[in-house]
């Protein structure tokens, strides 16, 4: 610390500190027109002008120095720091400093009695309101820069510069055209650090930023789209969400956000939101009707099925964009209420290769260290990944850290995101992980890139291992995969040779036949070089997909576990449930959502229940789903919209999403987050919390834990995983890790210091060797079709196709390599149909060479394409995880 004098008072600051935030420090604000805390200062605007040691300084570029004497308060600095914001203010249009105006310059001027007739300028500059979110108006362009440090410094996407010279310098898209044509990829950092209101959003969250939201209508929440757990303020007016802006102090994504949680609310206020319960008729129709009516329904029917198949006709499949305490009431309600572990959640599709591969190697089914800590690497190993678009505020991080010097290797078959900064990005050929990851092992090995110690005191496995490794020299690996000999040698250097590793990864990992397989191979990775449970290293980490999908899975919304992972089979694990349920919990693991789609056709499931998964445009296979729920007598979905799945279903209930709900999600990194409702559900929609007690209610059957802080409080009781977490206390530390043993425990955002959690404590290498994929190219279906994400959508795209995002990006795209485009006789921007062994869709063609020739990539995003047609019921052999990233196709133009 570094202590100073300011106008008589003492202060300590941090070493490197700025005068600026000694200052404030104080208590005393100063005008900072071109600073903002996020960013490196630029000591431009000169706003901020105190005497330290008798010589005048910018406050925001001058070091506080041990001893310094600093003032701020005298006249002359006063009338100093007057005159440069009025010299700035005079260059703009009056509307600058309107009375209603919010910017950081006219609450300066306010505060300094600077009049609005300060502002003098003709403007005239014109503006771009050519992008759905981000609107530019030159006139209040003060040229402060701090819109282009937030797009270098933070977002790392470089779109804006300054262009023009001295007092016509504005801000404007690098590309030169209109801002929608830009790089931009709307994280909306430029309009929260404008301090004009040169850059803002359109509509009522207009000038909005998170320096200055209004305090009344405001409300700190969780995102609900991906799995970051972005800190959220929410902005409400007249019942309506006005504005979302990042928390600054966000745990996660200190002060940013991505496209997604930032504007993509406009679904809210949908016309076609669902308002009412829709109940089919005899004729097929979807009628409204009131709540009783399809509760009386429903309760009907699930009594029916169970008459006539027992407890196991019936299933639910929980919803991983639902809170946790909506999980945990989910999985009560099938194993009480019903008497069955047929429940299952999205993680199926999505991670569970991660929950049993992290379980089986380490012994916890989650990631071992916290973010903060894998961004502190010098080397980063991100596979099968791309953040830069699922995961933007994560994406822009580890970007920021590879241009301060951290090494990147890639391993992903496509030329996107982080690969294009990366040292060595290798592209194996889809579906060919584990060989790869085999080919690393390999040449850490023969390299004695590995340690010793950590493998004799904390590991088990490494005779098998070594043994297998063998097999995998780099050039047998190349044959496989596709990657050269050299390159993988390379990235086993970079990785093997770093102080401190870490590994990301993501569903091109898991999506795949031997998905269990390709986690436990890269954990290998980890545990050879000891770096995972020590201070080498930051072990192995899942970008784990929907906002909620950790916690689904935590709360036990799985077939075989009750909440905390302990398992069904397990009689103390049972008792401990029955004790506090009051019921006795069925012992049989129940289906996976594959399975109940199965037992569907075969007539053996009777009545599923959806809850918030578009299975019929997001599973794959969708024909074959379709057919599941048109066999089963009752198929009851909980949805916001009528989606594929809810228009089969025979009764929908309206739900309320997660701006209008109460609870906690976990994100990726293992942190619980409070989630609160800012705005109502519209019409008689209610919490999918709310639905699943009334359809207990109408069974008869009383769940207990009536309120989302009530269930998290019983979970807490029943599994010591979450026993210290709480709403009380999440409401005061916002972030809090799991395991978290008690209430005066901290939760580790690292595990494993002492012991790993598996039985014997130590690490476990697995000597999996190297399967190909389920589906293979042939001269009938000649390309390899991965499927995975686009920035500006999610998912089955019910919410992010309702707004503005649809400007953004209107189809699911195709990319295909010139190459193959000039043999299949496509143009960019062609519609083409694409056929696989299972299915047809349709899409626009798009040309480029992020894929390698002979392979091609689409999204998912616009169900009326059908992408989910293509794909095979190939699934992960230990999970069930489908294959997505795997599927043979060829292409046609029409
Ligand atoms: N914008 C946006 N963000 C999202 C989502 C969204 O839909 N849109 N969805 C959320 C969800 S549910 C999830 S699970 C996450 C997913 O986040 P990611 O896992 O990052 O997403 P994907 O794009 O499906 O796949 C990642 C990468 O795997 C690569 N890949 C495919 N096959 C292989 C292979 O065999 N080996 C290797 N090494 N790589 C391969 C693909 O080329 C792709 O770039 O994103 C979340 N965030
Ligand atoms: N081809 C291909 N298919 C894929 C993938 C892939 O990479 N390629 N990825 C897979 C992965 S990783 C995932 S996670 C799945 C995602 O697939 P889904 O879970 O089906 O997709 P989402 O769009 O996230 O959400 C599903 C539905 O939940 C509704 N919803 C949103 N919030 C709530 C809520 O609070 N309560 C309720 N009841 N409903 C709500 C939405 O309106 C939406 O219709 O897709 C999988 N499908
Ligand atoms: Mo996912």
């Amino acid at each position: 610390m570094t202590g100073i004098d300011i106008d008589g008072t003492s202060v300590e600051v941090p070493e490197g500190a700025s005068l600026l935030s000694a200052v404030r420090a104080v208590g005393i604000e100063l005008p900072s027109l071109c600073h903002d805390d996020r960013l490196s200062p630029a000591g431009s605007c000169r706003t901020c002008l105190v005497r330290a040691d008798g010589r005048i300084v910018a406050a925001c570029v001058t070091p506080a120095v041990a001893g310094a004497c600093v003032e701020t308060g005298t006249d002359d600095l006063q009338l100093l720091r007057r005159d440069a914001v009025e010299l700035i203010a005079s260059a703009l249009p009056p509307r600058a400093l309107a009375a209603d105006s919010g910017s950081e310059l006219a609450q300066a001027c306010r505060s300094l009695g600077i009049g609005p007739c300060a502002a003098q300028g003709n403007g005239g500059r014109g503006g771009d309101e050519s992008h759905p979110y981000v609107h530019l108006d030159r006139d209040l362009c003060i040229a402060c820069g701090r819109c282009v440090r937030m797009c270098s410094e933070v977002q790392g996407t470089f779109a804006l510069t300054l262009t023009g010279r001295g007092a016509d310098t504005v801000v404007a898209p690098g590309t030169g055209g209109p801002w929608a044509e830009s790089d931009c990829v709307a994280c909306g950092g430029c309009v929260d650090t404008c301090p004009t209101g040169a850059i803002t959003e359109p509509g009522p969250g207009r000038g909005l930023t998170s320096g200055n939201r209004p305090a009344a209508g405001l409300t700190r929440t969780t995102c609900g789209y991906c799995g970051v757990g972005c800190s959220l303020e929410v902005t409400t007016r007249n019942g309506e969400v006005s504005a979302v802006l990042p928390s600054r102090d966000g745990p996660v994504n200190q002060g940013h956000a991505c496209v997604k949680g930032r504007f993509a609310h406009g679904y809210l206020t949908s016309p076609e939101r669902l308002t009412r319960p829709l109940l089919r008729q005899r004729d097929g129709r979807m009628e409204p009707v009131g709540w009783d009516e399809a509760l009386d329904h429903i309760a009907r029917g699930l009594r029916a099925a169970v008459d006539a198949g027992g407890p196991d006709a019936v299933a639910a499949i929980s919803s991983a964009r639902a809170t946790n305490e909506e999980n945990y009431l989910i999985q009560k309600f099938m194993r009480v209420a019903i008497g069955s572990n047929n429940i299952d959640n999205c993680s199926r599709l999505c991670h569970s290769p991660s929950a049993a591969g992290l379980a089986a190697s380490f012994g916890l089914p989650g990631g071992t260290d916290s973010f903060d800590n894998v961004e502190r690497a010098d080397c980063l190993l991100v596979v099968g990944a791309n953040p830069v678009e699922a995961h933007p505020v994560v994406g822009a991080r580890l970007l920021q850290r590879v241009l301060h010097g951290a090494r990147l290797v890639v391993a992903d078959p496509r030329a996107v995101g982080l690969a294009l900064h990366a040292d060595v990005h290798l592209r194996p050929r889809p579906g060919t992980n584990v060989a790869l990851f085999h080919g690393l092992a390999h040449v850490l090995l023969t390299e004695g890139l590995t340690d010793g110690n950590f493998l004799r005191e904390r590991a088990t496995g490494l005779p098998e291992l070594a043994e297998l490794l063998a097999d995998y020299p780099p050039d047998r690996v190349a044959d496989i995969t596709g990657v050269p000999a050299t390159d993988l040698i390379a990235a086993a250097r970079l990785y093997g040779r770093a102080e401190h590793p870490a590994i990301v990864y993501g569903l091109g990992v898991t999506e795949h036949l031997h998905g269990t397989d390709g986690v436990r191979a890269l954990s290998n990775l980890a545990i050879l070089r000891g770096a995972v449970g020590t201070d080498l290293g930051y072990g192995v980490n899942p970008l784990r997909g929907q906002n909620n999908v950790q916690g689904a899975s935590d709360m036990g919304a799985l077939p075989d576990v009750l909440p905390g992972y302990r398992k069904v089979t397990d009689p103390a694990a049972r008792s401990r449930a029955e004790e506090l349920w009051g019921a006795p919990v069925p012992q049989q693991p129940g289906m996976r959502i594959p399975e109940m789609f199965a037992a569907a056709r075969g007539g053996e499931l009777r009545a599923l229940w959806i809850v918030g998964e578009d299975v019929c445009a997001t599973d794959p296979d969708t024909q074959r789903v379709t057919q599941a729920l048109a066999t089963c007598p009752l198929v009851v979905c909980n949805e916001l919209f009528l989606s594929e799945t809810a228009r089969h279903a025979d009764v929908v209930l309206p739900v309320a999403s997660w701006l209008e709900k109460d609870g906690t999600f976990v994100n990726f990194d293992r942190r619980f987050q409070r989630v609160r409702a800012a705005v109502s559900p519209p019409g008689e929609a209610r919490t999918d919390f709310a639905a699943v007690h009334a359809l207990a209610s109408a069974l008869g059957v009383d769940l207990g834990c009536p309120t989302p802080a009530a269930a998290l409080a019983e979970c807490a009781r029943l599994t010591p995983l979450f026993a210290g977490l709480s709403h009380d206390r999440l409401d005061r530390e916002n972030a809090v890790p799991w395991p978290c043993p008690g209430p005066d425990r901290p939760g580790e955002a690292t595990l494993y210091r002492r012991r790993f959690a598996t039985a014997d404590g130590r690490a476990h290498l697995a000597a999996a060797p190297y399967l190909p994929p389920g589906e293979q190219p042939d001269e009938a279906y000649p390309l390899v079709l991965v499927t995975g994400r686009r920035w500006a959508h999610y998912n089955s795209g019910s919410m992010t196709r309702r707004g503005g995002n649809l400007g953004l990006d209107p189809a699911d795209h195709l990319d295909l390599h010139p190459d193959d485009a000039a043999r299949y006789g496509v143009r960019d921007g062609q519609q083409v149909t694409v056929e696989s062994r299972h299915g047809r869709a349709r899409l626009v063609a798009r040309i480029g060479r992020e894929t390698a020739p002979g392979q091609v990539f689409c999204s998912f995003h616009f169900p009326a394409s059908g992408v989910n047609r293509l794909t095979s019921d190939h699934a992960d052999t230990v999970t069930s995880c489908p294959e997505y990233k795997v599927t043979a196709v060829r292409v046609a133009a029409p």
